[in-house]
């Protein structure tokens, strides 16, 4: 290790008192926090998952800067794969060097929560300003009593920026302190890629797959006032490494700012470059300069996306930490990826994009944040022709998206797995789960609805819903029955594979097909010269959207007038039934406690699927079909995919099932708060985060996206007082307060123009920007909209 003396100061910012105020003083407002108490190290995984900081760009895993025994430090870049073709999974999320490794050395001890007394630790995630704060005290095996406060973000302002910051008091004892940074712990993580250091620059390169990415770190040391004579820096020769030492006096503390830039050659031509010019600026800006604009970029997604519950703290805090990650994940200035299963928290699933995407979260972002839902949209209009390649490659016409997607959009299913008993088992839904084509056509009509955004149609959309519905009218089959059938497939319920006419396949196939047809129709008239346009880059036959429609109405959809109900695929109806509910609690997921067979065999269902057809086209039918299919697929549902129980909540409370809806909504905000499902040490599960948030949405505020505004049905469970939140539609922000008791909405209008809010099966108003309004329950009728001051 080579070691010189560069205490001289030079390039330092303006401390400013406020700096070290700040880092001393983590917040305190339990409403906007998610506290870790204490150190278990068994939890940790979970921990690093729940705690991560992202930016839709970098995400970073919070696990303890000095490591420990089980800490699985993971820094991730959204679309940034690396694909073995000797690996069983499949193109994996590349886990790249971990720029918060920081260890804290007294007198020659590294300290360590498994050595020596923990005396105090906290993590604590503030929600508020996407900050990951830790404050520890630790008593070392002599004695010494070291207090550390960590801070660590992953800036939402700048996204190539990042900052971790370091206060270290020696609180009973004068010592030797000395901070080692080292990024190379990066060779635990990923054997993959290529690592090159610059040890005098802190530069670091790796290849990972296709992709170069670059981090650059630098350092900005502060003291309360002085920096102590005896601050040294140096550097490793051999290694990504940089160290700091000082000889502390008794009750000194010593900051240390460490700003991080990272690009990669996704964007950057020399990412090395890039990287290292952009640390250069961040430590010129400064470590305030760098905080307060992330805190503004967080208030400002808050502003549009904050919900409250008041008379529920549990669910109101966890619909922060679901919107917290939410917030986190997305990164609307890029168009080319999308957003994985776990976000950038973890490597379950490979960092593979779901239906998760498109289903559960982009309503999300449709109503908080449109241009992050156009960029996930666009994601898909980039990889379009991957999704061709792969109908081509069944027989099929159009655009079969891959059921798990990568940066390029080819399938990237694995296609066996490891079963618990030692088999190899073949994984289907990569061959059979095609939903998924007519879930992406679902998400792009609901972003044209809410947005009005003709241009996404004309440019992008208009091709994704052509496309998926050409595949859908290749994939029915016209059979001597008259009517359309889809064979083989699986739907969202994964126990049963093979399946022929699954409802919610054959019914959002059948809603992709008109809505395709109804595009058509709407661009000639409203955009005739540019749909022309479009319409000739898609060769598209002018009777094409006739046969849409025509299969379209032969479609199954297991649909018994006499019952109500949806036969989930046919001969569901002739399955065993098994006793689902009472093996819920049990920790062995239902189709390994019955083994593959029976389950198939059965009526037991992973996850909400007729259910979620309630749920996506709850105004195709009446109230009575969703009760009956809710009361008759509820019971039969193991909840084995934690997806299931926010979808099961937002249905419950539609149907006025407050208990129910709030034990869904219970379970589903557990899911990672709690790690009630024990998988949350691969990441957050970033579809359940949204489905909580559309069960309190679209569930307990019954809102639903109209072509004029927007509609409720308000259904607030029991202890919810009121419900507040925002809702942007056609650049108008909705801002609603729901009350329970008395039963109240008022809603106040921000932008330009007017839109219209209504009840179902109530009044409606033209409510103006700027004004507000107020509709009161009057026995069993709300009362007409009235004017109110604000
Ligand atoms: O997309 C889901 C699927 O529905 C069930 N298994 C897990 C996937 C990723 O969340």
């Amino acid at each position: 290790m080579s070691e010189k003396d560069t205490s001289q100061r030079s390039g330092e910012s303006s401390p400013g008192l406020s700096d070290v105020d700040f880092l001393l003083t983590p917040p305190r407002d339990p409403s906007w926090l998610i506290v870790e108490d204490g150190f278990t190290l068994v939890r940790e995984h979970e921990i690093e998952s729940i705690f991560a900081v992202a930016n839709g760009y970098i995400g970073a895993r919070a696990a303890v800067e000095e490591g420990s025994r089980l800490s699985q430090p993971g820094v991730f870049a959204a679309g940034v794969y690396i694909d073995d073709p000797n690996s069983l999974v499949g193109p994996a999320l590349a886990t790249l060097p971990d720029w918060s490794r920081l260890e804290i050395i007294v007198d020659g001890q590294r300290l360590s929560l498994e050595s020596g007394r923990v005396l105090e630790h906290r993590r604590i995630l503030d929600l508020r300003r996407g900050i990951l704060w830790r404050e520890w005290r630790q008593q070392d095996l002599c004695g010494r009593i070291t207090r550390a406060v960590l801070l660590r973000l992953v800036s939402l302002s700048d996204r190539h920026a990042l900052l971790q910051s370091a206060a270290v008091t020696a609180e009973n004892y004068s010592g030797q302190i000395e901070l080692v940074a080292d990024a190379a712990s990066f060779d635990r993580g990923n054997k993959r890629g290529r690592l090159t250091a610059d040890s005098e620059a802190t530069i670091i390169t790796v290849l990972a797959g296709k992709t170069v990415v670059a981090m650059a770190a630098g350092a900005i040391s502060r003291p309360n006032c002085e920096l102590p004579r005896s601050f040294r820096k140096g550097s490793s020769v051999d290694r990504p490494e940089k160290h700091w030492s000082w000889e502390a006096r008794l009750g000194e503390t010593v900051h240390l700012h460490r700003p991080v830039a990272i690009y990669t050659s996704r964007e950057a031509a020399d990412p090395g470059v890039s990287a290292q010019r952009h640390v250069a600026y961040l430590q010129e800006q400064g470590m305030t300069a760098l905080i307060a604009a992330h805190s503004a970029a967080w208030s400002r997604r808050w502003s549009a996306a904050d919900l409250r519950i008041v008379g529920d703290s549990k669910a109101d805090l966890a619909l922060r930490f679901a919107a917290y990650h939410l917030i986190a994940a997305a990164n609307p200035a890029d168009e080319h990826v999308s957003i994985g299963a776990r976000g950038l928290t973890g490597r379950a699933y490979q960092g593979h994009v779901f239906w998760d995407t498109e289903i559960y979260m982009l309503p999300f972002y449709l109503l908080t944040e449109p241009t992050a839902a156009r960029a996930l949209l666009m994601y898909r209009y980039h990889t379009l022709g991957a999704a061709r390649r792969k109908a081509e490659a069944y027989g099929y016409r159009g655009a079969l998206y891959a059921w798990e997607s990568t940066d390029t959009g080819a399938e990237a299913t694995p296609r066996a797995a490891l079963a618990p008993d030692g088999r190899i088992v073949p994984i289907l839904t990569g061959a059979q789960e095609h939903h998924i084509s007519a879930d992406i056509a679902y998400a792009v009509w609901q972003y044209w609805r809410a947005t009005g955004d003709d241009g996404f149609m004309i440019d992008a959309g208009g091709d994704i819903l052509i496309e998926t519905a050409r595949f859908w009218a290749s994939r029915a089959r016209m059979e001597p029955d008259g009517r359309a059938h889809i064979r083989a497939v699986i739907g969202p319920d994964e126990y049963h594979e093979t399946v022929d006419d699954n409802a919610y396949t054959n019914i959002m196939a059948r809603w992709n097909l008109d809505r395709a047809a109804d595009a058509a129709t709407r661009l000639a008239r409203k955009r005739p010269a540019e749909w022309r346009r479009q319409a000739a880059r898609l060769a598209l036959d002018d009777d094409e959207p006739m046969t849409w429609r025509r299969i379209a109405a032969a479609l199954v959809t297991g649909f018994h007038p006499a019952t109500g109900l949806f036969e989930q695929f046919e001969g569901y109806f002739a399955l065993d039934d098994v006793d689902v509910v009472s093996r819920r609690e049990g920790s062995t997921p239902l189709d390994l406690y019955l083994g593959r067979e029976k389950t198939r065999r059965s009526k037991a269902i992973k996850q909400a699927d007729v259910v979620a057809i309630c749920a996506l086209l709850w105004d195709e039918w009446p109230r009575a079909v969703h009760a009956a299919n809710f009361a008759y697929y509820e019971p039969r549902t193991a909840h084995g995919s934690s997806l299931s129980p926010a979808i099961h909540a937002l249905v419950a409370a539609r149907l006025d099932d407050g208990e129910r809806a709030l034990k869904y909504f219970r379970q589903s905000s557990e899911i990672d708060l709690a790690d009630n499902m024990g998988n949350a040490a691969g990441g957050v599960h970033m579809g359940a985060l949204a489905g909580l948030w559309q069960a309190a949405v679209f569930g307990m505020a019954g809102l639903r996206i109209r072509e004029d505004g927007i509609a409720l049905d308000p259904h607030l469970p029991p202890g919810w007082s009121e419900i507040c939140f925002p809702a942007l539609w056609r650049g108008r922000t909705a801002r609603l307060t729901l009350e329970a008791d008395p039963a109240r909405i008022e809603v106040e209008v921000e932008g330009v123009g007017e839109m219209t809010i209504r009840v179902i099966d109530g009044p409606s108003c033209r409510a103006r920007a700027g004004r507000c309004y107020v509709s009161s329950r009057q026995g069993a009728r709300w009362g007409a909209w009235r004017e109110a001051c604000r």
